[in-house]
């Protein structure tokens, strides 16, 4: 059946797919369907499968662990290839994870990580760098203020609890806004990455805080509800309200464009060729690296107008 041992050598593959690519089934476990980035992930995935000639079995979590640890029991069942998935928390994966180990079913993660110390429990993890995306919004900040020696006021919008882009996104803009005492996070909360709770959240922290200077969402999402808040409160965001996110998906970019987002650090949800790829190499029994991080660029509201047109998501 084979189709000629190409390249790679000396692998000991599982025996079963060795028919071709067509063969791979691939069990895919989403997050959920939360903001506009996740909807272009999906899409990104679908499609690189199709193009690839891998069947995805695909699973929306709907933002809940114990879905997504149902899904990958229900994949291990059905004995499909590989396992791809993007946890939506980074604890408490050991168990389901072992489980896909001793059925010999490869997993990748994509997009968000796992805090496992046992690494063997998955080939490999495409996705950003969340920390490195929080501190070049923190850099954003640190030179917008440095002729100001005036309190500044942030209030945060987080991601989903225990999420990786929640966590890390935090910690990379903490890290960078600590250099200068006149940074001050006066309130921080998560809006679970929606733009409902987004804007929710802003209410509050607009009746709660007489003096924001600043928000910092944790994607694009957050801060489109947020602007409605700000609007609804009569104050301009962009101007009364500085604005930093996440993600430049179109809706944000538009935004930024005019001129009611001041900054955005841009995530990419186009994960899904390189994943099919990484599939294809794994089931044949290839080398992957552990980790492969996307590449990132950040969008002031100048570079919006110009690649708005042209933006794919
Ligand atoms: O930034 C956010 C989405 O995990 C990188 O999840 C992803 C994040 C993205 O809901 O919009």
């Amino acid at each position: 059946m084979s189709v000629a041992a190409c390249g790679g050598g000396g692998s000991t593959t599982a025996g079963t797919s060795g028919g071709g690519d067509s063969t791979i089934t691939m069990g895919f476990s989403q997050v959920g369907a939360e903001s506009g980035w996740r909807t272009a992930n999906t899409k990104s995935v679908q499609d690189a499968a199709k193009k690839a000639g891998i069947e995805l079995k695909f699973s929306d979590a709907q933002q809940k662990q114990e879905n997504q640890i149902k899904a990958i029991r229900s994949y291990i069942q059905q004995k499909v290839d590989i396992i791809a998935f993007s946890p939506v928390v980074e604890s408490g994966w050991d168990t389901v994870l072992k489980e896909a180990q001793n059925a010999k079913i490869p997993v990748i993660l994509t997009d968000r990580a796992v805090d496992s110390k046992d690494t063997s429990l998955y080939k490999t993890f495409l996705g950003s760098d969340f920390v490195e995306e929080g501190k070049k919004a923190g850099q954003w900040l640190v030179e917008e203020y440095k002729d100001s020696t005036d309190p500044v006021n942030i209030v945060e919008l987080q991601g989903t609890t225990g999420s990786a882009p929640a966590n890390d996104r935090k910690a990379g803009f903490a890290e960078v806004i600590a250099a200068e005492s006149k940074f001050k996070i006066v309130a921080s909360q998560t809006g679970d990455f929606t733009r409902a709770k987004g804007k929710e959240v802003m209410e509050a922290f607009l009746k709660a805080q007489p003096d924001i200077d600043v928000l910092y969402a944790h994607n694009d999402d957050m801060g489109l509800g947020a602007i409605e808040a700000i609007e609804g409160a009569g104050k301009v965001p962009g101007k009364d309200i500085k604005i930093i996110t996440v993600d430049a998906v179109k809706d944000g970019m538009q935004a930024l464009a005019d001129g009611k987002i001041n900054y955005i650090v841009e995530c990419s949800p186009l994960l899904g060729p390189q994943l099919m790829d990484l599939a294809k190499k794994v089931v044949k029994g290839e080398q992957v690296p552990p980790r492969v991080v996307t590449e990132e660029t950040t969008f002031t509201q100048e570079q919006a107008k110009q690649v708005l047109s042209t933006r794919q998501y």
